[in-house]
């Protein structure tokens, strides 16, 4: 087709043209790589120079109405849909569910023993996951050699200086939250209550109630006349507001290095009795270990297994569900 030839036709057909893929056609046609009026631009080269002073320009000028043209129309077109779906919306229709997001149980459940803890004075703070050899242990009265360090199977880290090699304080990924007791204690002086929610690490095998993974709350109370008298009203407070006023918990003895006496709670959970915290009065020896004086200061401390207690709460019959990230699972708190 010659450039006449086209011009007479073009703006003819853009103006019969009411949707995208035709005028996106009719560009190509004419304007793309290969297209009609690309090929005469192209051949003016081969033209006398005079003919291509004369017909270049006009050629140039053809090319920008066509352009102009074209991009006019592409938005009267799109003017044109928009305009049609408005005219489509049917108000009286039911609106479209919004889809909203859930909270692993275990995130829910530590909020609300965060609030419980708060409303009887406790402060709520948080600890490091990377923990030393001797805040996780020789400083909780567990020294290196001592056999009560099998109870809580580590994942040892690598030293990251020599200085932390030499003295023998291998980094480890914390095996509980009691840790923080220590390091609360070093910062601060008595009395204070306060509570550690937070994750810890154990390279041992799973099952129905344990996981590799999981979350502890520490607790930790300091004062000058607290006794396991305290200790008991604090825990059954607790478990109430958790769980309701009628509740089966029981204590038993227990044996931790950092704690003396020592007592385990058990809750009934399918049916069986579950351990669900370690604690006990705080010994001597850890409050030496921060330069308290123990004949002046007493306490108690408290580790939940903040998963056990949800599984309790929720009905839920394995620890594995809640990192399985099933969302048929979440989606049911
Ligand atoms: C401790 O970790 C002590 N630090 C608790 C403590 C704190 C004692 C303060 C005295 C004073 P234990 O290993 O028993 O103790 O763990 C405490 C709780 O964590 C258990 O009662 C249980 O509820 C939970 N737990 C322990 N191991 C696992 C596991 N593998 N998976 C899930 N929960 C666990």
């Amino acid at each position: 087709m010659s450039f006449e030839q086209i011009k007479k036709t073009v703006f003819f057909q853009i103006k019969e043209i009411n949707n995208p893929n035709e005028l996106e056609n009719l560009r190509i046609k004419y304007l793309g790589r290969k297209g009609e009026l690309t090929l005469i631009l192209r051949g003016l080269k081969d033209l006398s120079i005079e003919k291509r002073r004369q017909e270049g320009p006009l050629a140039q000028r053809f090319k920008k109405e066509l352009e102009e043209a074209i991009n006019k129309k592409q938005k009267e077109i799109s003017g044109f849909n928009s305009q049609k779906k408005n005219q489509l919306i049917d108000i009286s229709r039911p609106g479209k569910r919004v889809l909203s997001g859930h909270l692993n149980p275990l995130t829910k459940i530590e909020k609300e023993i965060r609030q419980i803890f708060l409303a009887m004075n406790f402060s709520v703070v948080e600890g490091q996951e990377i923990e030393d050899d001797y805040h996780n242990f020789d400083a909780l009265h567990i020294p290196k050699d001592h056999p009560a360090r099998d109870a809580w199977d580590t994942f040892w880290l690598k030293p990251i200086n020599d200085k932390q090699l030499k003295a023998g304080n291998k980094p480890l990924l914390r095996t509980h939250t009691s840790p923080m007791q220590i390091r609360y204690m070093e910062k601060y002086q008595p009395p204070f209550q306060i509570i550690v929610p937070g994750r810890v690490f154990r390279y041992e095998a799973t099952d129905a109630s344990h996981e590799t993974t999981f979350k502890q709350v520490e607790g930790l109370m300091v004062g000058e006349d607290i006794s396991l008298v305290n200790f008991k009203f604090i825990i059954e407070e607790f478990l109430k507001k958790l769980f309701g006023e009628k509740i089966d918990f029981e204590f038993r003895p227990s044996y931790y290095p950092f704690v003396e006496p020592g007592v385990d709670v058990y809750m009934k959970w399918k049916n069986k009795w579950l351990e669900v915290a370690g604690a006990g009065m705080v010994h001597p020896e850890v409050f030496r270990a921060v330069n308290y004086n123990p004949y002046k200061w007493q306490g108690f401390a408290f580790g939940f297994g903040l998963d056990r207690l949800a599984m309790i709460k929720y009905k839920i019959p394995d620890i594995r569900m809640f990192y399985g990230g099933d969302l048929r699972f979440v989606k049911q708190f």
